[in-house]
């Protein structure tokens, strides 16, 4: 009887906007897409910031680094403060395969000679990373005068090599950099009014916590686009680039300041003196919203197992669930062109149509969602019965099987699907 029948109606489907994606906003501040990367350890040397305001500080510290790496841009939070007397916050980074573990001193003549500072002055010293790391590029960044600038230079390590003045910009602004030579569009701006973080002093401490510093946003293509993990170090300079703080990210897990950068090995400090930010994780999303009634207009929300397709061939099934907005959403879809099948177990079969898949990547997306209809004509009738048992008792490999005919997708064709079909027979679909 038709009317004993479930019936599933198609309400509206429509695509489940998300901020899960969405990349940090260049300002000075946390936002919530980042990860920690490293926390400071130990108190700084350098003052104790307490003037909260966003443009000076008068004091240095590195709380806490954060970062994150969207659409091929990494973002970075170096979260602290930035002391309004240009000191200078060093930014090495080690993306391929060679480079410095001791930093050269003929490296390209950039923020008046401020890189060759700290590298060999001819007698073989030089400032030294980890064993493991071997710098490949520099950001510097300073900030101080009236009214307030920060500044920015870039150089790839090497002879000849690369180096740029990337332009200055104000407090808490989007990071646009003027003045300059940027041709990679490197952004970059301070929140100084961090009063919280580590204090004063040559003791451990305990930099977590701290949502507003320095903010970057590096196009990946600046640091030679490097497609797996890569190494950061991080640490305040004197305003000359000779005189190294105790802040450095990762920390050197207390004492005082480390002074002239040219004697400085970070080899010798226990832990590692950088940290690690992971390569881009693209996660794709197929979403809707999808209200299923029954014959009395109620909503009802069953789960049901959704089948990406390549080519007919299925490469991923899961069974879902809605949420409380009765969503389904699947996370993490490789990019490609799928078809896209729903199953419910005992729901007629009707046509999803308008479902969105979040990443212009994945396409030609056909979606349906069956059950008992296995022949497509959107109704249920013998047309069906008689492909179920054609398909009666077969399984995938098998010369007459139909993945239409397994309607509650257990991966055989049995009396479990009949029993499904004679549930939803008769019906029709979209109503
Ligand atoms: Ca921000
Ligand atoms: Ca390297
Ligand atoms: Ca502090
Ligand atoms: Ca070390």
């Amino acid at each position: 009887m038709i009317r004993a029948l479930p019936v599933l109606a198609l309400v509206s489907v429509l695509l489940c906007s998300t901020n899960t994606f969405a990349q940090p906003v260049i300002d000075g501040s946390w936002d919530p897409v980042y990860q920690v990367l490293a926390v400071q350890d130990t108190q700084t040397g350098f003052g104790d910031s307490n003037l909260g305001l966003v443009d000076y500080a008068n004091g240095s510290e590195l709380d806490v680094a954060y970062g994150v790496i969207k659409d091929g841009v990494l973002y970075l939070l170096l979260a602290g403060n930035l002391e309004s007397n240009f000191n200078k916050l060093e930014i090495f980074f080690d993306t391929r395969p060679g480079g410095q573990n001791r930093l050269r001193g003929d490296n390209p003549d950039v923020d008046f000679g401020g890189l060759n500072r700290m590298g060999d002055d001819g007698s073989g010293n030089g400032l030294t990373f980890d064993p493991d790391f071997a710098a490949d590029f520099w950001i510097g960044v300073t900030g101080g005068g009236a009214p307030y600038r920060l500044y920015a230079n870039y150089a790839e390590l090497g002879n000849p090599g690369v180096g740029l003045y990337l332009g200055n910009t104000g407090a808490v602004s989007d990071g646009v950099l003027v003045d300059g030579n940027n041709p990679f569009g490197i952004r970059v701006t301070i929140n100084n009014s961090n009063v919280a973080g580590v204090t004063g002093g040559t003791g451990v401490g305990n930099g977590a916590g701290v949502l507003t510093g320095v903010e970057l946003a590096i196009p990946l293509s600046a640091i030679g686009n490097p497609s797996g993990p890569f190494k950061v170090c991080v640490f305040i300079n004197g305003l000359f680039h000779d005189f190294l703080s105790n802040q450095v990210l990762a920390g050197i897990g207390g004492g005082g300041n480390l002074g002239e950068p040219r004697q400085v090995n970070f080899g010798s400090i226990p832990g590692n003196q950088y940290f690690v930010v992971q390569p881009e994780v693209v996660r794709y999303r197929i979403s809707g919203v999808i209200e299923l009634r029954d014959y009395g207009g109620d909503v009802t929300q069953v789960p049901i197992t959704v089948e990406l397709r390549r080519e007919g061939v299925a490469v991923r099934s899961e069974v879902l669930y809605t949420d409380a907005n009765g969503n389904y959403a699947l996370s993490n879809v490789e990019p490609g062109t799928y078809d896209v099948a729903f199953k419910a177990s005992h729901w007629l079969r009707t046509v999803v149509t308008g479902v969105r898949v979040r990443n212009a990547d994945v396409t030609g997306v056909n979606v349906s969602l069956t059950n008992g209809d296995i022949n497509g004509d959107n109704e249920v009738s013998l047309l069906d019965f008689g492909a179920l048992v054609a398909a009666y008792g077969t399984s995938p490999g098998d010369a007459n099987w139909n993945p239409e005919a397994d309607l509650d997708g257990d991966g055989d064709v049995s009396l479990l699907d009949f029993a499904i079909l004679v549930r939803s027979f008769g019906a029709v679909g979209d109503e």
